[in-house]
This record gives C-alpha cells, structure tokens and sequence, in this order.
C-alpha cells in the first residue's frame, strides 16, 4: 500500500496522580501520536518517549527530529507490502527505538484495518483476556504505600509492581509483605543501583518477589550476570535489552531470567515478536511492561500480551489507573480476575476520539507525498 499521509502530534496528558520512579517524579504524560493514512484507511502509533531523558535518552523532542527528518522522509510516498518492507527502509538509521516503534505500530494498525483481522491475530496471539497488575510509584511515605497497594488490590489487581531507589527499598517492602503476605508482589529499581548494593538484593530473597527489574545500569549485563548469581530471586531486565540480539546475549550470560518486553524500548512489535519467540524457545517467562500509554499504545500491549509466552502479568492497567479521560475507546476495564480484555475488532481496535485528542494536542504537523 502506498503511504500518502503522516500526521505527528506531541500530546500531553495529565496523570491521576503523579509517578515517581528512581529517575524522576513526573505529573503529565508527553508523548507522540503518529497517524498514517493509505488505501482510504488510518492507522494510528504511539511512540513511547516522554519530556525528560530518564528513563532512555529518547524524548518527544528527539522523536519528533528524527522522525520529521529522517524515519517519515524514508517511508513516505513508498508502497509496503508488509512491516517487513517497512523495517528494510528504516534499516539505515541507528538507534531511536521508540520513534521507530511508533511509526511501525500505524502501519500494523492499518494494515489490520486494511486487511479486517485484529492487531492480535496479526501477531499471533490466541488469548481472550490477559493477566495485568499495577505498577506503584515510590509514594511519599510507607504508610501512603501501604494505603496506595491496598487501593488498588480493592480494584482487584492481583499483582504489585513496587518501584525502589536507593533508602526506599527493603523496609517499604518489608512493611509491604507483612500487610500483603500472599499478594504477588515484584520490584523495579529502573537500574539505580550497582554492583556495591548487591546485599540489598540478596535480603530481598525472602520476600518472595516474583522477580528483580532492572537493578543495575543498562548498559552492564555483565554485573547482572555476577548479581544473578548471588541472588535466588529471578532478575528480569527492560533498560538493558534493546534487541533479539540482547536477549539472546543476557540469556546466555545470565544477566537475567525473565525479560520484560516493551515494543518501543525495542524498536516495534516485529522486534518484540522475536524476543518472545527466543525466549519461548528457550523456556524463559516474559511479559509486557507499560509506558504509561494512552489508549492507542495499551491496545497494542494488550495483543502482544495475547501471545502464549507472556505468562507473566503485564504492567497493562485499567486506562483510569493513569487518565481520567482518554484519547481513545473504549477504555479498559479490570476484570474481577485481574485480567483485561484484548480487543477484537480490525487493527488496534480502538478509535481516536478526534475532540479528545485535538485537547492534549500542543503540535501538530502533516507530512504529504
Ligand atoms: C518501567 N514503567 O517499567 C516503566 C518506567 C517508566 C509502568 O513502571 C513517563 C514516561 C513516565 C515513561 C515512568 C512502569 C514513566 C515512563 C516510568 C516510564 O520501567
Ligand atoms: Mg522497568
């Protein structure tokens, strides 16, 4: 098909609350909103940068360059056969995962919509619903934490995520476990620790967490081997593992023993499909981790969530967990058992609500062939 249009749009949403993680607090969600247009058809993206460089060196500001420059200049007024051909004409330009990713979920979009088969069913995904849990920021005190899992553990999320920095880990945990013994409850440290800091970990192994995300720098697998090996509690990395080649890499060091996919810190959802299928291959658990998505994005992660390896709950909530109002519908809603429905209409199967988007917009431009 031939891509005739591509619209970007840097939007800003404000959070329920704000989410404070090892790198930063942040009250608003920035992001990128692409929509392509070809056959009569729209596809819509969502690259997954935010305003600040803490969590990856990619921001809306760096999105928006290389994709107004570069990524949109190679792919506009082309004819695609397949995301296949897509990937072939960006293969040029280094690194810039999340714009990549953005641009590339459009196209799988439209192509669902084109061809009428849910965005699932393109991936390869059988199931109906999928495991989710919540993701907590470091709140203010333990107390608020306390309060602030039982909130959402009343909403009937099965399974904590607890972010940690260092001097607010072990006791808040602590306190956590003894309020919540059964609760399937998991870390992310968001790599704010080193090596030193192994004991902390290793008094971790106790508690019973499911795993240990992304303790150390990301670009040092090889401290996360040596870690691994002096604690029982699986480690999972995200920052770290950017490609299948990565994956393949930290899996048989033994960085770690579960991988978190996200298809934007990887660079789409084909790059996503080939580490879930590496790790399938070789027995290792992953699942899908969040970046805050507005309604376009958590649709993608609810179909890559569908694929049978992802036995892990993902960081996929409920879309008023982040925003009282969306740009797309329907929302997601929290099954009683912890899980959420994946769509089943063409492409992402949800629709952008023009009057909702158009008022979180702060930019907007349209590239035509
Ligand atoms: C993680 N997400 O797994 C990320 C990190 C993260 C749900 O814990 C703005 C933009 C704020 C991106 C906060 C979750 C963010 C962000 C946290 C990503 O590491
Ligand atoms: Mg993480």
């Amino acid at each position: 098909m031939l891509l005739e249009m591509i619209e970007l749009r840097h939007v800003r949403m404000q959070l329920q609350s704000p989410f404070e993680t090892s790198f930063g607090i942040e009250h608003e969600r920035d992001c990128l909103i692409v929509r392509l247009e070809a056959e009569g058809q729209v596809g819509w993206g969502e690259c997954a940068v935010s305003s600040f460089p803490g969590y990856s060196y990619e921001t809306t500001g760096t999105a928006w360059h290389v994709l107004s420059e570069f990524f949109i200049p190679a792919v506009l007024g082309q004819r695609l056969s397949d995301v296949g051909d897509f990937i072939s004409l960006l293969a040029g330009f280094k690194g810039h995962n999340m714009a990549r990713a953005g641009l590339e979920m459009a196209l799988w979009d439209l192509m669902g919509r084109v061809e009428g088969i849910p965005l699932k069913q393109l991936l390869g995904g059988s199931r109906q619903r999928v495991p989710v849990g919540v993701s907590v920021g470091i709140q203010p005190t333990t107390k608020n934490l306390l309060s602030t899992i039982e909130t959402y553990v009343q909403a009937g999320y099965q399974r904590v995520k607890l972010k940690i920095k260092p001097g607010r880990d072990l006791e808040d945990l602590q306190a956590a476990r003894r309020a919540f013994p059964d609760l399937k409850l998991q870390v992310d440290a968001n790599s704010a620790y080193s090596l030193e800091d192994r004991d902390v970990f290793m008094r971790m192994d106790p508690l019973g967490l499911l795993l240990i995300e992304q303790p150390l720098a990301e670009d040092d697998l090889i401290d996360h081997a040596v870690l691994q090996k002096a604690v029982k509690t699986p480690l999972c990395l995200d920052e770290s593992i950017l490609s299948v080649r990565h994956a393949r890499q930290a899996l048989e060091i033994g960085a770690c023993r579960v991988i978190n996919i996200k298809s934007g810190r990887v660079g789409g959802l084909a790059e996503a499909l080939r580490i879930h299928d590496l790790c399938s291959a070789r027995g290792r658990p992953v699942w899908c981790g969040g970046m805050l998505e507005t309604g376009i994005g958590r649709a993608a992660n609810l179909a890559l969530a569908s694929l049978p390896g992802f036995t892990l709950p993902g960081d996929i909530s409920a879309s008023d967990r982040y925003y009282a109002e969306d740009i797309a519908e329907p929302r997601f809603q929290l099954n009683a058992d912890s899980t959420i429905d994946v769509p089943d209409q063409p492409g992402l199967g949800v629709e952008v609500v023009p009057e909702a988007l158009e008022r979180v917009t702060l930019r907007s431009e349209r590239f035509r062939i």
